[in-house]
């Protein structure tokens, strides 16, 4: 297929990305990118805490097996660890949630026995299996995810826990809140009160334990780049306008203007911007703009922030085969996942750290984990008052007031102007409806496919990851190489 079609994809992200690797190599010739910014990879961002590599943006591969091509990629480029590539680790089934070593602590100094929380553990693990029935029941019978797990603890608890004691009892809804914290974070959500309980379930997990990238996740794009043609992206190019529908004209009926100036024509457009920046642009975005149906469906899907602050110490406070800490705040109401005062306990918000591992790659650095709105206010604090709430936060839950980060990094996805926000999750009232609408190309309704999206936001089952978008960036890609495979050569674009 040798096709003079002009394509232009926003974005350099891994959607983008993957979405030109695949169009170049089915024979397309006038495939470019525009990026907002100096740098590729979008939201998969490798930066450095010291001497340390660190994952400001994707960090995990999620479900490393056959199935998932961002790991069939990452083995073919050689970026991982003999241990991910074993058949065990592959065929491991964690349902989303890697079976992690935590120490838990409190806010009075505590550090609690795995007995103490586990009954808590176990109750969340098996409420979040449950939800995924009620996409195929229709007709939800709670508000959403949130309002769901806790009736659903406080009812069994009422039945299970009825001779635990008091204090026991209070330790276990505090166990609940820190996972409903943790699951704000692994949604990317405000609270787990914004996630529809329905909808929840679309999202599909593959088998594999969830591993990283020993060199760095932007392994992954330098690898993809290095396969395209030089100069293909033109960087510090931020597109202002996507001018469609212009019937008239049946080549390039595509006009992009840039925010700079340029007017690029093309007979196809792939827009791949986060739904971050989708749902706050897109009514300057499109001329004309997008039909109602679809709009509705950018507002009705949910895009939230989390953020990770980085924090590095000397040496470790935490047992050698912790994998993860956890933070009970037993001065706070039962199973909240928001603080009532953001300004002054936005640090509540914290569920805890993972630890980086091996500790002979990384030393001793945390990853602290913040989700909604107290991580979007973090997000305006300076690096010193982050390291200061954090250092006491530390303090207080360990009862050691010595302890002192040697220095810390955190990210800021929901003031990165061309993201606004971390990924997207299902809102209340979102149906799988929602998700194919949002990879409809434009004009609807018609084979002319003169825009179309990809992007996490756009992948029906594997929305919110790495995996998801480039798996939507070859869907879009698919849909413009069938598209010029069907029709005959004396229909096809000249130059
Ligand atoms: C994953 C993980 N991970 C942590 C954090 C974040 C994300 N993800 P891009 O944004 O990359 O590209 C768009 C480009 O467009 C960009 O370069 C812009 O500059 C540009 N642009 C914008 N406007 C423009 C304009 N006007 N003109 C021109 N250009 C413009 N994914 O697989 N593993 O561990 C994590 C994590 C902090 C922020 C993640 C993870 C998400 C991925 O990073 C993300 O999906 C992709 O990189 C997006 O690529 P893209 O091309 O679409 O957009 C059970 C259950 C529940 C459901 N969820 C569970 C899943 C858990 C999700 N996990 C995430 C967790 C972490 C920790």
């Amino acid at each position: 297929l040798k096709v003079n079609a002009k394509i232009v994809i926003v974005g350099c992200g891994i959607s983008g990305i993957a979405a030109a690797h695949r169009l170049v190599k089915a024979g397309f010739h006038h495939v470019r990118i525009v990026e907002a910014t100096a740098r590729n990879g979008g939201r998969i961002k490798t930066g450095r805490l010291g001497d340390n590599i660190i994952e400001i943006g994707a960090n995990w591969i999620h479900g490393p097996s056959e199935e998932n091509p961002v790991f069939c990629l990452a083995r073919q480029y050689e970026l991982l660890d003999p241990e991910a590539l074993t058949p065990e680790n592959q065929a491991m089934d964690i349902g989303g949630h890697p079976p992690w070593v935590p120490n838990v602590f409190t806010s009075s100094g505590r550090k609690l026995n795995i007995e103490d929380v586990a009954p808590a553990v176990e109750m969340f693990a098996e409420l979040l299996e449950e939800s995924s029935e009620f996409q195929s029941q229709g007709g939800e019978p709670y508000a959403s995810m949130g309002d769901f797990i806790r009736s659903e603890v406080r009812r069994q608890a009422a039945e299970k826990w009825k001779d635990v004691d008091a204090a026991a009892l209070s330790t276990r809804l505090h166990v609940v809140s820190n996972l409903l914290k943790v699951e704000c974070c692994v949604n990317g959500s405000h609270s787990m009160d914004d996630v529809g309980l329905g909808a929840f379930g679309l999202y599909k997990t593959l088998p594999g334990l969830d591993c990283t990238f020993p060199g760095g996740y932007d392994g992954l794009i330098k690898n993809l780049m290095s396969e395209l043609p030089g100069g293909l992206v033109t960087y510090n190019q931020p597109v202002h306008c996507v001018h469609w529908s212009n019937t008239e004209k049946r080549e390039n009926p595509v006009v992009i203007e840039c925010e700079a100036g340029e007017r690029i024509t093309a007979d196809h457009v792939i827009v791949t911007v986060p739904l971050g920046y989708l749902k706050k642009h897109h009514s300057t975005l499109f001329r004309p703009p997008l039909p109602l149906h679809k709009l509705h469906t950018v507002q009705r899907l949910g895009f939230g922030t989390n953020n990770k602050i980085f924090v590095e110490f000397d040496s470790p406070w935490w047992d050698a085969d912790c994998e993860v800490i956890y933070y009970l705040w037993e001065d706070e109401d039962a199973m909240v996942d928001q603080v009532p005062d953001v300004q002054r306990s936005w640090i509540k918000k914290l569920f805890g750290f993972t630890v980086l591992k091996p500790t002979e790659r990384y030393g001793h650095v945390l990853c602290g984990w913040i989700a909604g709105h107290e991580s979007e206010y973090m997000e305006t604090l300076s690096e010193q008052e982050v390291m200061q709430g954090v250092t006491q936060l530390i303090r207080r839950f360990t009862g050691n007031p010595t302890i002192t980060p040697r220095r810390i990094l955190r990210s800021q996805w929901f003031h990165d102007p061309w993201t606004c926000g971390s990924y997207t999750y299902p809102g209340r009232g979102c149906s799988l409806q929602d998700l194919e609408n949002m990879m409809e190309p434009l004009p609807t309704k018609t084979s002319q496919a003169q825009v179309l999206f990809a992007g996490e936001a756009t992948h029906p089952c594997y929305y919110s990851t790495v995996h998801g978008a480039l798996l939507s960036g070859w869907r879009e890609a698919d849909r413009l190489i069938s598209h010029y495979s069907s029709i005959s050569p004396s229909e096809l674009p000249s130059m």
